[in-house]
């Protein structure tokens, strides 16, 4: 599959440039932002300034997170010249985040003159239709020609070097069939990090899992509207050198939607930052615990009955996905743990928070008066402790050695007036109705998917509930005057997340839990659940618990994921201490130092793929000949446990990079070797369907 134009050109592979194309570069939308962002130190440690990344220029955020440069590369400063002197705007300089990379990026509005143009040209070229209003196409349309075309005017500057370009999701990978069309003198690399049409069958009612095979994939996009991306995505995923996925269980849907066999696996890494003492992030969780209470006080403000040092945080967070983030799973397992608490005589409070952005109309006003009488209560208390301070003083600065007169009377301390003032703010606790389910008003109350399973399975944060919901339809921010914490620091405080995932190619939320010491919940229908029960022996006792969503009924899974909460609640404070430890001490699985490695592999198999002939004679290998295909590099593991754990690091070089492992041999994987469980379900033990009505 190598590149047309390659044989042509003898460019050096050695100092090869690497250009990454994604939507979310300095942009963030998403989950690629995290990839791309955290993956910058590892890159630019391996290319230096011969890695730029390039996307579109957002005017909202670029001039925050961009320091706008001039080019010093020949190449890219007559390119970027040329293309400017056409009226395309660019705005090329340093991310300003670790690592501090080259980025480009490109204005789309300010090339919307050629769309009609690129839009024939498309249809001309690989016969892909586009609707006149789609907006989202239109700009991929725009930022994949302008890609295409600096890549073509830069490759024809610079005929030294060899030139990767790696593309992340459809919205950057127009520019690979561009790329090939043109026979533009670089190898590409394609990613994907969730397919179109798999997310959109996953959102409806369809048993997806078992019948990927068997979709009529033309059919189902134009069923859905989403033909012409569709087409931009496949188009992407054939014409690319390399093609690669997140995980395997993405890499399976890959092969069946889009009709292509990934070459590899390139695991989702974090930057994991590691504390000096290992009791630091303990010390964090109980800081930022201490403000989520301070939020609880005041939202449950007239019914605050319970005690907090027995109430257990758990949330589930993301993209609003009702059913393919599992939110459905989670609210009737909620239920299911209400009642057997309640059922146990538990004396422990779960408050289960659903972090998911909607479309809202700001806060409720009883959200906003929650936080605002608890802080008068506590203003007003810290007053009057101040007066009774002063008092207590006055009264004992006095002591004239009278026996007896040693300490003043209550009434002496807390005057007429403090005790009307006290009344006044313990009055305002005073309400007539039930702590508010959501902080916000709902653009959409009646129909909104979360509110509605929480009607139904009526948890509706009365006192006799042992689970108590919040819902939260924003991101988090420190400046909110409701729940004032900043994404990090509320995970932090929380003691587990939850996320049941149906549809999941990867799944930060739980990996950032894990760096962060905090237990999570996912399922084998993840990237990252199956990517940690390859890993680890028994994934549970390291506070990484995985609920079987492939090979048992929706109803086993829904009673397996309330049996891991419940006996979650069951943990005593010094369980739950060392089990935050065993997870922290994960991280080094998901580290870009040890994961980086598979992107190294991809580019490497693009350089062979495109230029065979510079490598003739050599085993597949990195720059610094450390690896060999398939086998990764040895990478830290993590330190001895407090107690005995039970990680299934397997012998000599093994290591997360032979998990993602990129390989040629991938290509001779049938269906059901793909990592994770097995896929062959009979039709017989398939679903009936939801237990729990899907709305
Ligand atoms: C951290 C702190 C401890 C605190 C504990 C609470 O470990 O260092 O001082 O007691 O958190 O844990 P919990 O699971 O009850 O929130
Ligand atoms: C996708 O974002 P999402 O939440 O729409 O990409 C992420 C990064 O690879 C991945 O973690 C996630 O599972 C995908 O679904």
């Amino acid at each position: 599959m190598s590149s047309p134009a390659a044989a042509t050109q003898q460019r050096d592979v050695k100092e090869a440039l690497l250009f990454e194309c994604a939507w979310e570069v300095a942009n963030k939308v998403g989950g690629i932002y995290t990839v791309i962002k955290t993956k910058v130190p590892v890159t630019v440690s391996e290319y230096g300034d011969r890695y730029t990344l390039i996307g579109p220029l957002s005017y909202k955020t670029a001039p925050m997170e961009v320091e706008a440069q001039e080019p010093t590369d020949p190449g890219v400063k007559a390119t970027i010249d040329s293309m400017r002197s056409r009226g395309v705007k660019i705005l090329y300089g340093r991310w300003l985040i670790e690592g501090a990379p080259r980025v480009l990026l490109f204005d789309t509005g300010s090339a919307y003159g050629f769309l009609d143009e690129w839009k024939g040209d498309l249809w001309n070229l690989a016969g892909i239709p586009t609707p006149p209003n789609d907006h989202e196409t239109n700009e991929t349309i725009v930022f994949g020609y302008l890609v295409a075309w600096f890549l073509g005017e830069f490759v024809s500057h610079n005929l030294d070097k060899a030139v990767i370009a790696h593309f992340h999701e459809w919205q950057a990978g127009l520019a690979i069939p561009l790329c090939r069309k043109r026979h533009i003198d670089v190898t590409t690399v394609f990613t994907t990090h969730a397919t179109l049409l798999g997310r959109y069958l996953c959102a409806g009612s369809v048993d997806f899992y078992n019948n990927l095979q068997y979709f009529d994939v033309d059919h189902e996009a134009g069923k859905r509207g989403i033909y012409h991306r569709y087409c931009i995505e496949r188009s992407a995923a054939h014409c690319a050198d390399v093609f690669t996925t997140v995980s395997h269980i993405t890499a399976y849907e890959s092969e069946h939607l889009l009709k292509r066999k990934p070459d590899g696996v390139l695991p989702n890494g974090l930057n994991v930052v590691k504390f000096q003492a290992m009791h630091e992030f303990q010390n964090l969780h109980a800081t930022s615990k201490a403000k989520i209470h301070e939020f609880v006080r005041g939202h449950f403000y007239g019914h605050y009955d319970f005690d907090l040092d027995n109430t257990l945080y758990m949330f589930t967070a993301g993209r609003y996905e009702y059913r393919n983030k599992g939110v459905d799973m989670f609210i009737e397992s909620l239920a299911r743990l209400n009642y057997k608490l309640q059922k146990s005589g538990s004396t422990m409070t779960v408050i289960a928070f659903i972090i998911m952005p909607a479309s809202t109309h700001s806060y409720t006003i009883e959200a906003l008066k929650g936080q605002a009488v608890m802080k008068q209560l506590r203003d007003t208390v810290t007053d009057i402790q101040t007066r009774i301070g002063e008092r207590l003083f006055e009264h004992a600065s006095r002591y004239s050695g009278e026996p007896g007169s040693e300490f003043p009377s209550l009434s002496e301390l807390l005057s007429d007036q403090d005790k009307v003032l006290l009344k006044r703010r313990i009055f305002a606790l005073k309400r007539n109705s039930l702590p508010p389910i959501t902080t916000h008003n709902m653009a959409d109350d009646s129909n909104d998917p979360i509110l509605n399973q929480v009607r139904r399975v009526q948890l509706f944060n009365g006192h006799h509930d042992r689970v108590k919901i919040v819902f939260h339809p924003d991101f988090l921010n420190s400046n909110n005057p409701i729940l004032g914490l900043d994404y990090e620091e509320f995970v932090r405080g929380c003691h587990l997340g939850v996320f049941p995932s149906y549809y999941e190619p990867w799944g930060y939320t739980p990996a950032e839990c894990t760096v962060m010491g905090v237990p999570s919940i996912t399922t084998n229908l993840s990237g990252f659940g199956s990517f940690m029960q390859d890993l680890i022996e028994e994934p549970q006792d390291e506070g990484c618990y995985i609920v079987d969503r492939r090979m048992q009924s929706i109803e086993e899974s829904v009673n397996q994921l309330t049996d891991y909460m419940f006996s979650f609640t069951n943990k005593t404070r010094r369980q739950r201490i060392n089990q935050r430890n065993r997870v922290e001490r994960l991280s080094p699985l998901l580290d870009w130092k040890n994961l980086g490695i598979e992107y190294s592999k991809a580019r490497q198999l693009a350089l062979r793929r495109a230029y065979p002939d510079a490598f003739a004679g050599e085993e597949f290998a990195d720059s610094e000949g450390e690896y060999e295909m398939g086998m990764g590099i040895g990478f830290e593991r993590p330190s001895a446990y407090s107690t005995p754990g039970s990680p299934r690091f397997r012998q000599g070089m093994a290591t997360p990079g032979d998990i993602g492992t990129l390989t040629e041999e991938m290509q001779a994987l049938q269906t059901s070797d793909y990592r994770g469980q097995p896929w062959n379900v009979s039709k017989e033990d398939e679903d009936e369907g939801y237990p729990f009505p899907l709305v």
